[in-house]
């Protein structure tokens, strides 16, 4: 009996009706191809580790200095998910305890400015993140909140550009780093500017993280003062974050993270970090964010071979901006379809994006969890021929239906790892 039969099993038995809800979700998972970018496929191994009896203990404080007895098994875990975060990316210190990518940040800011400081990031609507400073976040609320886009001509960053606006705004914090944008960063340029300026570099590498431990994008970890990072997206981990410093900041950015932004750790949670980052040194990872970067190449030139514009005219890591206007649709309108055709993007804005947030122009897809799930370059093609299909006959049944039986066939043919 595979983990998911085992669980359901249990559930059955205890919670009928919350059983039947989440047989309903991994039906989903299971037949629907998952292109947002933002999401993967946990090992068993990982979910083994998160579904665990270490939910039960409290461990305030960091491993060595806690608050509560009995910690001396969950110190060893906690101790062994930093040694493999400092080992996989080469840091100095990691502290694995925030909960998401946005207790990270919100750690981070704490750890390297104070509120009413001036933070310099990219423009959430060119890609960046709520808690890159929009108002709507903690991040705009506590502090002074400015930003840097892309250029108009490329789609793409111009550090002369971000230099520019360091110097009018001269913020406290430089922050690097994106939910949306499909081009790899300039880290040395980004610390010259951070450094010229008088500022803090701050990465966000929540999306790319398993790149970067792949090899598959440079690293920020030996320019930043501090780096930020998601676990459950590119890097295959369970839900979570992470920050990266050198050892002179180690006390600030623990202290930030607790007791300043989080109370108790989620030893279960850091105990399938911990899983996650081990298996980046096992073979099953060989590759693999190669194959991310790969396949997002090879579905970038389907599209855009089957009349699609892409935001930048490609990719250079594991997503992609589909832009509507050309067509005249809206990115509500497309994702909802998507949905009926088993296929799952998100809407988002992309760059001088006239619609509302609500309902933008783009729509956002990558390949790290069908690259998990085994795919590889003739099942990009496909993938691109479906897309450009739904998208050239919405609102066409028989072409949904042909797509959601195509769709259907494809995540047979590579299962989720859980039966
Ligand atoms: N909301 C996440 C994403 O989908 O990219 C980023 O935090």
């Amino acid at each position: 009996m595979g983990i998911a039969a085992e669980r359901l099993d249990v559930l059955r038995r205890a919670d009928p009706e919350l059983a039947s809800l989440m047989s309903a979700e991994l039906d989903r998972q299971q037949y629907t191809l998952e292109l947002i970018p933002s999401e993967n496929v946990a090992s068993p191994a990982v979910l083994e580790a998160v579904g665990s009896w270490l939910t039960n203990k409290y461990a305030e404080g960091t491993p060595g200095k806690r608050y509560y007895g009995g910690c001396e098994f969950v110190d060893q875990i906690e101790a062994l998910a930093q040694q493999r975060a400092c080992a996989l990316f080469s840091a100095e210190h990691a502290n694995v305890q925030p909960h998401c990518g946005s207790s990270a940040n919100l750690a981070a800011y704490m750890a390297i400015c104070k509120p009413g400081d001036t933070i310099l990031g990219m423009d959430l609507s060119h890609g960046g993140h709520l808690t890159h400073g929009s108002p709507v976040s903690f991040s705009g609320i506590f502090y002074h909140a400015e930003f840097y886009g892309v250029s108009r001509d490329t789609e793409q960053l111009d550090y002369e550009e971000v230099r520019r606006r360091a110097q009018e705004v001269r913020p406290q914090v430089l922050v690097a780093g994106a939910s949306a944008y499909p081009r790899v960063f300039d880290f040395k340029a980004l610390a010259e500017i951070a450094q010229e300026v008088g500022a803090r570099l701050l990465v966000d590498m929540a999306h790319f993280a398993g790149l970067v431990a792949g090899g598959a994008h440079p690293s920020p970890v030996p320019y930043a003062d501090v780096v930020t990072l998601t676990t459950h997206k590119t890097l295959r981990g369970p839900w979570g974050g992470m920050i990266l410093c050198p050892e002179e900041r180690a006390k600030e950015v623990d202290k930030a993270v607790f007791p300043g932004a989080q109370g108790g750790p989620l030893l279960h949670a850091i105990a399938g970090k911990a899983v996650a980052l081990h298996a980046w040194a096992q073979p099953e990872m060989q590759g693999y964010a190669q194959r991310v970067v790969a396949n997002a190449k090879r579905l970038a030139d389907g599209l855009m071979s089957e009349g699609l514009r892409l935001v930048s005219g490609g990719t250079d890591n594991h997503l992609m901006l589909i832009d509507l206007r050309p067509l005249q649709l809206t990115g509500r309108q497309v994702q909802e379809a998507f949905d009926r055709a088993h296929v799952t993007v998100n809407r988002n804005s992309i760059p001088f994006d006239e619609a509302s947030k609500f309902n933008p122009s783009g729509i956002r897809l990558g390949t790290p969890a069908v690259t998990t799930r085994g795919m590889g370059p003739g099942e990009m093609d496909e993938i691109a021929h479906l897309i450009a299909q739904l998208i050239h006959h919405l609102g066409d049944e028989a072409v949904a239906e042909e797509v959601a039986g195509r769709a259907r066939a494809l995540c047979e043919a590579y299962p989720l790892p859980y039966s």
